[in-house]
């Protein structure tokens, strides 16, 4: 990447920027596979559909513009140090697919493994972060908890006095925590699937499902019917809306998610700092943005608005962490659409109707996920079959009393 990126800043002419097809005017007579949703994890489906398993028949439909959802309304994070032998292993490939995503895709996704921190101000936290740190070092992740002094050589900046209403009093450190940039992997990935012959379709909402004998036949969209054997339903915070279309519940709650970004000031933190307890999440970004978020809003609710309220409540407790912002301006604030799970794990694989694949239950933790939802949703849509990595995941697994307890690995309270 670096030599590749020295060339092309060298050339005497720049190739133009790739941009995605244009919508096809018309549908096929028929698809392998209709992936309904256009944002990162339907996209990279698309692509690992392609790229792996040859399969080039595909439509990828989206209601609005391509990762115009929750893949533009987040807050980039990168991590795998789950509390689940589940979490842990599935978010530790998507660790590993990021290193070489931008190579792989050939687009600068600005991947910087910078090192994360989730900080403990209670006991009880600290025995979390111990019994997280366990699990991961199993699994071969880095993770360990780490005291007042390696978390001021890690974060000068971090306020560690105890003149504070929660005082730090340890942290989990994960060094391949990080950040990346949230619109290039969907454009990476959309790009390589148009480029092996993808369709992707946006301005399309998807009405109903045309089911025959239980098994999905079509998908009726705004713009006509698509004939099909296969459909793959990643349409993050509207979840179970579409599934309700393809006529089965899931066990989801969508609340709006907030966050915001301040304007660009001197570069100083080179680490995410989370803190669970203050609900607050914090990363700079290259261009010296602080990018932050709080709690889930406590109500269920479809509407992406900001509020004031997310404001003030986000703003005293960050500078708790960092009072040397008090004077930063913001520049932007938005909501997404957290569909929130009982176990805070995602739903992933089969559902009760036959060849209707679902990746959904994304509640806070979904960005990370993109490239390990693309390969292992690829695999499962092309083999029938779930991918060992999401097998755990299942929709079944509430009907089993099987859970998958992720909420003490979860950065965001709600
Ligand atoms: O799970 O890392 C996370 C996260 C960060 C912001 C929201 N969720």
């Amino acid at each position: 990447m670096v030599l590749s990126l020295l060339r092309y800043g060298l050339r005497r002419r720049h190739v133009p920027w790739r941009v995605i097809p244009p919508t096809p005017d018309r549908f096929k007579p028929s698809y392998d596979v209709v992936i309904v949703g256009g944002g990162g994890h339907a996209l990279a489906a698309a692509y690992y559909l392609a790229h792996r398993h040859d399969i080039t028949n595909v439509a990828v439909v989206e209601r609005g513009w391509l990762a115009g959802g929750n893949t533009a309304r987040n807050t980039a994070i990168i991590r795998s140090n789950y509390l689940t032998p589940e979490g842990v292993q599935f978010y530790d490939q998507s660790v590993r697919l990021w290193r070489t995503i931008s190579n792989d895709l050939g687009i600068n996704v600005m991947v910087s493994e910078r090192g994360h921190l989730t900080l403990a101000h209670t006991d009880a936290a600290i025995r979390t972060m111990r019994w997280r740190a366990e699990v991961n070092k199993h699994y071969g992740v880095a993770s360990e908890v780490v005291g007042p002094a390696e978390i001021a050589a890690l974060c000068p900046e971090l306020n560690l006095s105890h003149e504070v209403r929660y005082p730090v009093l340890g942290a989990l450190y994960h060094p391949p925590g990080g950040i990346a940039r949230h619109d290039a992997v969907a454009w990476g990935y959309a790009m390589g699937a148009a480029a092996r012959g993808v369709e992707i379709h946006q301005m399309t909402e998807v009405t109903g499902f045309d089911i025959d004998h239980g098994r999905v036949t079509g998908v009726r969209t705004t713009r006509g019917t698509m004939r099909t054997g296969r459909v793959l339903q990643a349409v993050a915070g509207n979840s179970s809306r579409v599934a309700a279309l393809a006529g089965f519940r899931l066990p989801i709650r969508t609340v709006p998610l907030q966050a915001c970004v301040s304007e660009p000031v001197k570069p100083f933190l080179d680490t995410v700092i989370v803190s669970g307890s203050l609900h607050v999440y914090i990363s700079q970004t290259a261009r010296g943005e602080f990018v932050m978020g709080g709690a889930t809003d406590p109500y269920a609710l479809y509407a992406q608005r900001s509020t004031l309220e997310f404001k003030e409540t986000l703003f005293s407790d960050m500078l708790e962490l960092f009072p040397q912002l008090a004077h930063m301006k913001m520049l932007r604030q938005w909501a997404g659409l957290a569909d929130m799970t009982p176990d805070f794990s995602p739903v992933m694989g089969l559902t009760p109707v036959e060849n209707y694949f679902i990746d959904s239950g994304w509640g806070t933790w979904g960005f990370k996920a993109t490239p390990v939802c693309g390969l292992t949703m690829a695999a499962t849509v092309a083999t029938g079959k779930p991918h060992a990595l999401i097998e755990g995941f299942a929709l079944d697994r509430f009907a089993r009393f099987d859970q998958i307890g992720e909420r003490g690995a979860a950065s965001v309270g709600s």
